[in-house]
């Protein structure tokens, strides 16, 4: 692949409503958008999903900047890549910062697949036209409030409903959650809110028919987990703990958990995140491709690694306009009864709007070989 210049901008996206989790609240969603050019004047798009802050994992968007202008870009222009697939070896000897790679990575997936004229979900295998997907709740100032969300989102036809809990917002509210909604595919996502010390109140969940509760214990850790998945009936779901396919491997071996969320930039990007999808499939682990409150760019790459066929339970890939008055794509996402149609225009099918993206932008840095 023939590079010709590759393009960092730092932008920041104001959220139509706060999110909140158990590791704080988002308010403006800062990221790193890529655009790499091929010498025939095409684009490819990447989005790294690192946040303003080392909350949710060690990066951040001043880490990512770093990491993609001293190490991972002087990569690429040394060693000319064939296929996409190769990225993830070409950058395998810098130790992790997965989110700044996968911005990259993905950036050189779009490109690829626009050189072949074929969509990104067919360039990685994908099979599905359409996909299921739920919506992640933040906590909320009251039970009423967030009782009231659900009820909205649910009559628009998302397949699954997540709340966010944290010591203080949990069995009451999931009971309360329960007790209007008999029904609905609900579960419960910790954000590492929890220690093995909490193993009897985290298992007064059970009762609650969850579909799963997503990482209640360290960020690091597939030990413990193992520990409270004997404890627990619901299955366990690892998000912050897989960082690699290896990491998917020991957590499955360890019975660490039963199911494994997939983000792409957390992995790494679509090569491993493809690999992991491969193996889960093989063990019999159902995946489902987890949000970081992506803007166009980055949910379009969410669309796409979708349709691969272990991704049997739907995923945290809401509409855009649940996030923002304005994303930076064209035409937005949108969900109607729970689904998402896969675009099948190439790349990423959804053409990012320079326009719009000029708005957002705080600073931003070209590349050339
Ligand atoms: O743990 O899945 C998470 C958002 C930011 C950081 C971590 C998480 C989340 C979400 C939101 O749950 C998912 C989304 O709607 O993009
Ligand atoms: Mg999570």
């Amino acid at each position: 692949m023939q590079l010709h210049s590759i393009t960092l901008r730092a932008m920041q996206m104001r959220l139509k409503a706060p999110f909140t989790t158990s590791f704080g609240t988002e308010w403006d969603r800062h990221f790193i958008l890529v655009e790499i050019r091929d010498t025939e004047g095409r684009s490819g798009w990447g989005e790294s999903v690192a946040m303003k802050e080392p909350i949710y994992n060690e990066e951040t968007v001043a880490t990512n900047w770093h990491m993609m202008q001293d190490f991972l870009i002087p990569l690429l222009y040394q060693n000319p890549v064939q296929h996409p697939e190769n990225v993830y070896k070409l950058f395998s000897h810098i130790r992790r910062n997965n989110m700044a790679k996968s911005a990259l990575e993905g950036a050189m997936w779009d490109l690829y697949a626009k050189q072949q004229g074929i969509s990104l979900s067919q360039a990685l295998g994908g099979q599905r036209t359409e996909i299921e997907v739920g919506i992640s709740l933040g906590i909320q100032d009251s039970v009423d409030t967030l009782l009231e969300l659900v009820g909205q989102y649910v009559s628009e036809g998302y397949r699954r409903i997540k709340i966010k809990i944290k010591p203080g917002w949990d069995v009451a509210v999931v009971e309360a959650v329960r007790r209007n909604f008999p029904d609905i595919q609900l579960m419960a996502d910790a954000n590492s809110a929890y220690t093995l010390a909490d193993c009897d109140h985290l298992v007064r969940l059970d009762q609650f028919k969850l579909m799963m509760i997503e990482q209640p214990l360290a960020h690091d850790d597939i030990i413990d987990h193992g520990a409270l998945q004997r404890r627990l009936q619901t299955p366990i779901c690892l998000d912050e703990s897989i960082h690699s396919l290896e990491d998917a491997r020991k957590a499955v071996e360890l019975g660490s958990c039963g199911i494994i969320n997939i983000k792409i930039g957390r992995v790494g990007g679509l090569t491993e995140s493809k690999r992991i999808q491969d193996y889960c499939l093989r063990q019999g682990i159902p995946v489902w491709c987890g949000g970081m409150l992506e803007a166009g760019v980055g949910r379009a790459h969410n669309v796409a690694i979708t349709t691969l066929p272990g991704f049997t339970l739907p995923g945290d890939t809401a509409a855009s306009s649940r996030y923002w008055e304005q994303d930076i794509i064209e035409p937005e996402v949108t969900v109607q009864q729970g689904l998402i149609q896969v675009p099948t225009a190439p790349g990423i099918g959804y053409q990012p709007v320079r326009k719009i993206i000029d708005e957002y932008t705080l600073h931003t840095a070209t590349f050339r070989p």
